[in-house]
């Protein structure tokens, strides 16, 4: 069995749709927990075993998953007849791997920057900014639908996961634009809005 440790309105929300698109709703448990809120609302809550409290948290057997990148591969991996995911072997493996770890490693650090203006020559050069990363995005959607091809993937559901709450982020690009309105017509994710 997994469990996975969830808290509304946050970012475990993505598991949860990513979960009702995959149709294995039956074979996750859902534990609720509580987490410190950035407006001094609520608390770390003693039954989750996050190491520092947060979500999402997935746990199977004697197995422990953080990060939501990480959760994503591992389900789809777990799960391949689903088809939100690209298995080892498969000719989009690589770029499936890429835009998750992108997400996780470039994308939200340069979101969370910016909607924080934090300005500093090391994360420039690290992350690069909202423009690079927008061009990118733009220039992987244009001419398809979604980051890989015709279908809709797990990878959308993360990267175009921030601009379904924070809608001030969304840039005026009309391929992403377009792109953010196709992955927020999912029923799953309306499902949790
Ligand atoms: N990089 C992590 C971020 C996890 C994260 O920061 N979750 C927030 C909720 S949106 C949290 O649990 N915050 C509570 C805390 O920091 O104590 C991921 O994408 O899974």
């Amino acid at each position: 069995m997994l469990t996975l440790y969830h808290a509304p309105k946050s970012r475990s929300t993505s598991i949860l749709v990513l979960i009702e698109e995959m149709g294995i709703a039956e074979q996750i448990d859902v534990v609720e927990v509580s987490i410190s809120r950035q407006d001094g609302s609520g608390g770390p809550d003693p039954r989750n075993p996050h190491p520092e409290k947060k979500v999402p948290y997935l746990i199977h057997g004697d197995d422990h998953l953080r990060e939501r990148g990480a959760i994503i591969a591992y389900l789809t991996d777990m799960f391949p007849e689903a088809g939100l995911g690209r298995p080892v072997g498969h000719r989009q493996r690589g770029a499936f791997l890429s835009w998750l770890f992108y997400y996780q490693g470039v994308m939200e650090p340069v979101l969370v920057h910016s909607w924080a203006q934090i300005t500093h020559p090391a994360a420039r050069a690290t992350f690069g900014d909202t423009k690079a990363m927008f061009d990118g995005l733009s220039e992987a959607l244009s001419g398809q639908p979604y980051l890989l091809g015709d279908a809709y993937s797990a990878v959308d559901l993360l990267l175009s996961s921030p601009f379904h709450w924070l809608p001030e982020a969304v840039p005026e690009d009309p391929v992403i634009r377009s792109w953010i309105a196709r992955c927020a017509e999912r029923p799953a994710l309306k499902a949790h809005a």
